[in-house]
């Protein structure tokens, strides 16, 4: 008869994007996936902005400006809203495999334009890895 916590909030990747074959770079340089677990927000955009990893490893940001920024999800399969202060970094262990999409909510916006980032990780391929800072999808600062 009990119908409470019917629809618990749902934090672990459910759906995971398996893509054969290497995270691979399109070729354009700007727009490559990077084999690292550090991330630097610098000049109000993350560096770099696509990463991959293994599933189970800690992903670290650090923001290397003065000024505050966020580590804020906007894909449905993690839930994060972090403040980051200048100089400080904030780090998440990502168990599941998936792509997850990030971005700063005072510097970029949920639709991954102005400062925003890509994690792979695991199995999972970026398939469209955002642009370099001048890019048309990728730099614009707000
Ligand atoms: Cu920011």
């Amino acid at each position: 008869m009990t119908h409470r916590r019917r629809f618990l909030t749902v934090f672990a990747a459910t759906t995971v994007t398996a893509v054969p074959g290497c995270t691979g770079s399109t070729g354009r340089g700007s727009a490559s996936v990077e084999e690292t677990s550090e991330v630097t927000m610098t000049e109000s955009q993350f560096q770099p902005r696509n990463v991959h990893v293994d599933a189970g490893t800690t992903v670290m940001w650090t923001n290397e400006d003065s000024g505050e920024h966020t580590v804020t999800s906007t894909s449905d399969n993690w839930r994060v809203d972090e403040r980051v202060p200048g100089g400080e970094t904030v780090e998440h262990t990502f168990e599941e495999s998936g792509v997850y999409d990030v971005y700063c909510t005072i510097h970029g916006s949920a639709d991954l334009s102005g400062m925003s980032m890509k994690v792979g990780v695991g199995d999972a391929a970026i398939e469209s890895p955002l642009g370099g800072s001048g890019d048309a999808n990728g730099g614009g600062y707000y």
